[in-house]
């Protein structure tokens, strides 16, 4: 069964209607393809509409898939109203969260006479349980990105800045396999640590200091997501003190991930010993997040979550605390949702390294 297929039958989509499909995430998780362009598929074809620049990579990337090319001065909704029309389409469904509004106005003017309805999260809750070829990737993508952290170890020293590091991760990363990156690198030293989602600038990291570095391979189209916190020479007795506290909240929380665990009561157990330590409120962010193709995908392992995680759902598991004007700590695994348990991708340890 395709994933189209899936789709169509978690839909139960009727002979008259068909799904269209922009978002980037959405078009190559059903299509492969990775060019510009839309999808429009139903039961009575699946098509890709693209232009003369991605045409030859579209019938690579997409078998099982006509491909159309717009012509000059033609919009892509020309092309999909030329086959709403042959394939009597009454109703098309959309992706209400990723369409512009411009886009949307546009498309109902050039495919006129059909309803247009909301998919809201139809395909994304397809794309939660990654199948065995997706699994595959998103554990290579982990595999580079923990191995780039062991062999960048050893390079990093005093004076040395948190971009010149952030670039040395990156660069190792695609040296080893990687096709591109998850997201962009976070490198936070010394008191930029207190800074969840800090941009690595021209700090030079200094002895004494906590270094945290959040990065991911890219592999296949497929993101992996880690992130440690490593000392450069020996760290006050109160960054190790946070450290540990972090750690400890990590591996509980990992624990008891598991086909079938809450996601808000996974996020509580980290946040409730984090508390007990004496830093409520300085693990200001969520848990963790679910990834695939893209970087934040769902399930959310956070105080409002509501669902139960599944088997074969990729997660994230990154408590941290954060103390404005001194410094930080986050310690995020990858792990594999299985039934009984689960396996964490990301590998490097969790001990404090002290360089
Ligand atoms: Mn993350």
């Amino acid at each position: 069964m395709t994933r189209v297929d899936r789709l169509l039958t978690a839909l139960a989509l009727p002979e008259d209607e068909a799904v269209i499909v922009y978002k980037p995430a959405n078009l190559f998780y059903l299509t492969g393809f990775t060019g510009e362009g839309l999808a429009l598929v139903g039961l009575k074809g699946r098509a890709v509409i693209t232009d003369f620049r991605y045409a030859e990579q579209a019938e690579k990337q997409s078998p099982g898939f006509s491909v159309l090319s717009v012509e000059k001065g033609q919009t892509h909704e020309a092309v999909a109203a030329g086959l709403c029309a042959r394939w009597e389409v009454q109703a098309l469904r959309y992706e209400d969260d990723a369409m512009t509004v411009r886009t949307y106005n546009g498309a109902r003017q050039t495919i006129p006479g059909v309803d247009w309805r909301p998919l809201t999260d139809d395909i994304e809750r397809l794309r939660q349980i990654k199948d065995e070829s997706e699994i595959v990737l998103i554990e290579r993508a982990c595999r580079i990105t923990g191995e780039s952290l062991e062999r960048i170890l050893p390079e990093i020293c005093e004076g040395m800045t948190e971009k010149e590091l952030a670039v040395r991760l990156e660069f190792d990363m695609l040296r080893h396999g990687a096709d591109g990156l998850a997201f962009a690198t976070i490198v936070a030293a010394g008191a930029n640590g207190s800074l969840p989602h800090a941009v690595p600038g021209e700090y030079r990291i200094r002895r004494g200091d906590l270094i945290t570095m959040d990065f991911g391979a890219k592999v296949g189209g497929y993101c992996a997501d880690m992130t440690r916190t490593v000392a450069l020479g020996q760290p006050s007795d109160e960054m190790i003190r946070v450290y540990e506290t972090v750690r400890t909240a990590q591996r509980m929380a990992e624990e008891s991930v598991t086909a079938g665990a809450d996601c808000r009561a996974v996020d509580a157990i980290a946040r409730d010993y984090i508390d007990a330590q004496g830093y409520a409120g300085r693990f200001g962010h969520g848990l963790g997040h679910s990834l695939g193709i893209e970087i934040h995908e769902s399930p959310r392992l956070n105080a409002t979550a509501v669902s139960a995680l599944q088997a074969n759902q990729l997660m994230t598991v990154e408590p941290g605390v954060y103390l404005p004007g001194i410094g930080g700590v986050r310690i995020e695994n990858t792990v594999l949702v299985q039934n009984g348990s689960c396996r964490a991708l990301t590998l490097p340890t969790t001990d404090l390294l002290i360089l």
